[in-house]
């Protein structure tokens, strides 16, 4: 399973083709939307949500709800293109309203101006803005359906906002996932919650951005996921690249993942044992679920680290594009802090790793054959 999204911030829609999705799997259109909300969701959003109510509308790949084996096309509207036809119209004489000439920091702004020749950083600034992730979430839908029929379930949470952390949990698999959902911040911990949100407030008034952590774990993963055998097909590789495609993402670990750097390896290794029923499992899960470039059966746990916003409302130095005198970074209307969306989108993401791992091994036409080759799998590796 592959996705390719499409479209701007402000332009007419945003769009997503998923391909290589198995016949059979039943889509719930609440469930696209419930993870499309909890994306827009987050204390420290701008402006933007309160206009936006994204919802997935399917185009096509669907019958009578379920999946028939080609590509499903999703298209999320964007609300605000109702104030921004004149400025990013597909047709008609090009203007500069809007134009946007000095390039923030941090952001794609200036690379992305350099490498397409364009005399206008919006050209640039209006796909690399994370409203893009809106698209993956409403394609990440489908991976989840796919995971959920079986038996995985895909989950997040965040660890800390700026130099706010809550103490991480002992099994972060098993957070409460009750607790996650009703924070504003998507963290458990009620103290450390609040202490985020009034990090959130400080960085608001002082014209400042925050970034922070987050974990995305998965439970039910069968063992085996993955390869040892090729490097591009790892499956902790896989995960790393699609958790680093989000915006402003700039770390990935695995498990106890530095830290385990520091600790002799007595201490890192999980050790294997073996009960009847249940098969092969560890007592511990410092590889977050993941040996040898493979899922081991445990569930499979990452943390990623997200950089502050760039747009800065108290902005740093640019330079001028037309004149090259120094200037202030352009403002555009921008979030505080986007550290639970992302969150979101890296459930989408893993999902999206996860489906096409499982249609890889177990065979990707009909789930109805996936789940067959499963069971199989399934009693041959609990002898
Ligand atoms: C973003 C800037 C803001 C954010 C946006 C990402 O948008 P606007 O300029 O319209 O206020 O709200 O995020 C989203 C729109 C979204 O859906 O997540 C940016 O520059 O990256």
């Amino acid at each position: 399973m592959r996705y390719v999204t499409s479209g701007e911030s402000h332009g007419r829609a945003l769009a997503a083709i998923v391909s290589g999705v198995p016949a059979g799997i039943s889509l719930d259109q609440g469930a696209i939307d419930a993870d499309l909300t909890r994306r827009q969701a987050g204390y420290g959003r701008g402006g933007r949500m309160k206009i936006e109510a994204d919802t997935g509308i399917i185009l096509s790949g669907v019958r009578f709800g379920v999946t028939i084996g080609s590509p499903v096309a999703i298209t999320v509207t964007n609300r605000d293109w109702d104030n921004w036809t004149d400025v990013m119209s597909v047709w008609g004489e090009a203007t500069d309203a809007r134009r946007v000439t000095a390039p923030r920091p941090g952001h794609a702004d200036l690379a992305g101006l350099q490498k397409i020749g364009t005399r206008d950083v919006r050209d640039v600034l209006e796909r690399a803005s994370a409203r893009e992730t809106a698209a993956r979430v409403a394609a990440g839908a489908v991976a989840k359906a796919l995971l959920a029929e079986v038996g995985v379930t895909v989950a997040s949470f965040v660890a800390s906002i700026g130099e706010v952390a809550m103490t991480p949990p002992a099994d972060p698999a098993s957070v409460d996932a009750a607790l996650v959902e009703a924070s504003d911040v998507r963290c458990p911990d009620a103290a450390a919650a609040e202490q985020m949100r009034k990090a959130i407030d400080r960085a608001r008034v002082d014209g400042e951005s925050l970034g922070g952590t987050f974990y995305v774990t998965a439970n039910g993963v069968v063992p085996g996921l993955g390869t040892y055998a090729e490097a591009s097909g790892r499956l902790d590789a896989r995960l790393a690249a699609a958790i680093c495609s989000i915006p402003a993402v700039k770390g990935v670990e695995f498990g106890d993942g530095f830290a385990a750097a520091a600790r002799p390896g007595s201490q890192v290794h999980d050790e294997i044992k073996y009960d009847g029923p249940r098969g092969f499992y560890r007592p511990t899960n410092h590889a977050g679920g993941i040996e040898g470039g493979m899922s081991n059966g445990e569930p499979v746990v990452l943390r990623a680290a997200m950089k502050p916003i760039p747009t800065l409302m108290r902005p740093l130095d640019s330079v001028d594009i037309d004149t090259l005198d120094r200037v202030d970074a352009s403002q555009e209307r921008s979030d505080v802090c986007a550290v639970p969306a992302a969150a979101v989108v890296g459930e989408a993401e893993m999902a999206f790793v996860l489906a096409d791992a499982y249609c890889a091994k177990f065979g990707g036409d009909t789930l109805a054959d996936m789940k067959a080759a499963l069971k199989a799998y399934e009693s041959r590796i609990v002898p």
